[in-house]
This record gives structure tokens, C-alpha cells and sequence, in this order.
């Protein structure tokens, strides 16, 4: 950290550092049209173990940000006030502010340019050269603003008891999935039977057991689609791209595995089964599904419980 002020910096910078670029290395992306500026940043940013990309173009930034999901920040030299204003305002029609940092930079120090290209979407804006230390606590701070984001939606998407995906998280991600699909999709309503029973013969811990291992085997039977802890003791599964016989076979497996489940509990052993309500159509929406579904498990409840309907 040649450079920098002094021992409190230095440690401020090296943990948040050691925490951002733990698991992967951040990309950033410069575009300038001027050679050195590029190589100012460069010289920098590589210091800090951050991967660069490099652009001349607009279209050239746009293609990296394609092919590089792991670019988190944009460094705009603003050289060309419209061509950069039209780039960060492209920009922001895909990457909010949550997903992506978008920094103007500029040789001209000007009040009204910081002001004119964070109106156009821009994070942030640095005059040139840079004050090193100050670049560098701002990146930063933009990273841990993008952090915490992240986390935040991925609180509020998820089930706090099971880790399993919630009731919000699956609509919406149903929703986006639906349009690209022309086969047949299923969905199922899982509910335990008799729960309530689990709950007051071995108290609400065991019964908070039996939903995290019901949790853990949807979590590995259906990796890859949506899944959700519905409700109290409600699990959903939606499967694009299903035939009929198909998601009927599934779901009875999937039946008859939560039936051999041996759950123990402090030392004792947890039995539970389930009954599925279960739909398959072409192209119908998501609530349609729902009450279809739920009608079903209706029918499975009656039927004796431990049962798949459709
Ligand atoms: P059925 O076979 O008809 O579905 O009967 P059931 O007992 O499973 O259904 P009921 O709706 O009567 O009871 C569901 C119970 O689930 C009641 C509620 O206290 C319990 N429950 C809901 N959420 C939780 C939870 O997070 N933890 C625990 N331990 N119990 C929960
Ligand atoms: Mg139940
Ligand atoms: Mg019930
Ligand atoms: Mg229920």
C-alpha cells in the first residue's frame, strides 16, 4: 500500500480487501478513448488484485459486460460528455444501481459535469489524476454498498427456518421463467399430514426438524428448479418442460421418499408423509396452477393422506 497515510488506513483498506476479494476477484471495466488513462487505472486497480477489462468503445464495454458476469464497477472517462451520457444511460436501462457501480471520471474538474453525469445514472464521479486513497475508499464503498444489496434481497427471498427459496422469491421467479416455455409444466403442493400432531406429541423443535429435512431432501431432489417453503408446513415445486407421466412419477417418488425418511431428534426417530397436489398444463398461469394444485391436494387429503392427486 505505497502511498497511503497511515496504519488505520492501511488496516481499513486490507479488511475490506480481504472480505471483498475472498471468493472471487472483482472486475472492473475502464473505458476511455485515452491510452494513459486507461493505464492510470490499470496500474492502480491490478495493485488491489482487481481483474480489468479494458474498452475504447461503448460497444466494447457492452460486449465485456456480456461476456463478464463478474464485473462490478464501470469506470467512464467522460471525455465525450454525449456519447458518455448516452453509455451510462444505456447502462442503467439494464444495471440498477444495485448490480453495477458506474463511475465518471474526467480531467476537468467541474462541478456541473459530476452533477450532469450522476443525473444520467452514474454512482459517482472522480476528477483525474486521482488522490490514490480516496479512489480507493470509494471503490470500496460502492462494493460494500453492492454487497449488502445482495444480501438484503437474499434475506427476502429466503426461508429463515429451512433456506429454502420463499413464497416471494417463487412467483417472481416462476413469473420470469413462464414466457420461454411452450411444453408442459407442473406444479405440486406438498403438505405434510397431520403435522400439527408432530408438533404437539414431540414440541415444535421436532416439528421445526421434520420441515428442515423435508427442506434439505426438496433442496436435493430438484435441484434445478423452483422450489419453495410455501407456508407453514406447504412446499411448492414448479418443473418447466415436464410431460405428464413424467411429474407424476417425480412427485410419487418424491412421496415415497419423504415416507422413508428416519429424522432423529434428540435420539428419536421422526416419521412424517406427505400428500401432493399435483397439475401439468400448457402455458396456463401460475395462480390457475395454484388452485388447481391445491384442489388436488384436497382430493389427496381425503383420499387417505400419503397420496399424489392430479
Ligand atoms: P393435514 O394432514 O390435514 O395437513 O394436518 P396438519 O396437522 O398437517 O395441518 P394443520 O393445518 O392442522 O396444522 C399445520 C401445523 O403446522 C400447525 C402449525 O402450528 C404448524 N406449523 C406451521 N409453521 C410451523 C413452523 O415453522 N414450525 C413448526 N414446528 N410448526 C409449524
Ligand atoms: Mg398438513
Ligand atoms: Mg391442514
Ligand atoms: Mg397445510
Amino acid at each position: 500500500y505505497v502511498g497511503l497515510e497511515n496504519a488505520q488506513t492501511i488496516d481499513y483498506l486490507y479488511r475490506l480487501l480481504l472480505r471483498l476479494n475472498k471468493n472471487k476477484r472483482i472486475g472492473v471495466l475502464v473505458l476511455s478513448e485515452i491510452r494513459r488513462t486507461r493505464q492510470e487505472c490499470k496500474n492502480w486497480l491490478q495493485r488491489h488484485s482487481f481483474r480489468l477489462y479494458e474498452a475504447i468503445t461503448p460497444d466494447q464495454a457492452h460486449a465485456l459486460l456480456l461476456a463478464n458476469n463478474d464485473i462490478q464497477i464501470v469506470m467512464v472517462d467522460t471525455n465525450y460528455e454525449d456519447t458518455c451520457s448516452r453509455f451510462i444511460a444505456d447502462l442503467r436501462k439494464v444495471y440498477t444501481k444495485d448490480d453495477l457501480a458506474i463511475v465518471g471520471m474526467s480531467h476537468k474538474p467541474s462541478n456541473f459535469v459530476a452533477a450532469h453525469f450522476i443525473k444520467c445514472g452514474a454512482t459517482d464521479f472522480f476528477t483525474l489524476p486521482f488522490n490514490h486513497e480516496e479512489f480507493l475508499c470509494r471503490v470500496m464503498q460502492m462494493l460494500e454498498s453492492i454487497e449488502h444489496v445482495a444480501l438484503i434481497r437474499k434475506t427476502a427471498n429466503t426461508d429463515y427456518l429451512t433456506g429454502l427459496p420463499n413464497r416471494r422469491h417463487f412467483f417472481f421467479s416462476v413469473n420470469k421463467r413462464q414466457p420461454a416455455h411452450i411444453s408442459t409444466q407442473a406444479l405440486a403442493i406438498i403438505d405434510l399430514d397431520h403435522f400439527k400432531h408432530i408438533n404437539d406429541t414431540y414440541g415444535h423443535d421436532a416439528g421445526d426438524a421434520v420441515l428442515k429435512n423435508v427442506a434439505r431432501l426438496l433442496a436435493t431432489e430438484f435441484e434445478h428448479a423452483d422450489i419453495a417453503r410455501f407456508g407453514g408446513e406447504e412446499f411448492c415445486v414448479y418443473l418447466p418442460d415436464i410431460a405428464v407421466d413424467d411429474a407424476i412419477a417425480t412427485m410419487q417418488s418424491l412421496c415415497q421418499k419423504v415416507a422413508a425418511l428416519h429424522i432423529d431428534f434428540n435420539n428419536t426417530v421422526l416419521r412424517v408423509t406427505t400428500s401432493i397436489g399435483l397439475t401439468v398444463a400448457y402455458n396456463s398461469n401460475i395462480e390457475a396452477m395454484l388452485s388447481k394444485a391445491d384442489a388436488m391436494l384436497y382430493e389427496a387429503k381425503n383420499g387417505g393422506r400419503n397420496q399424489v392427486r392430479y
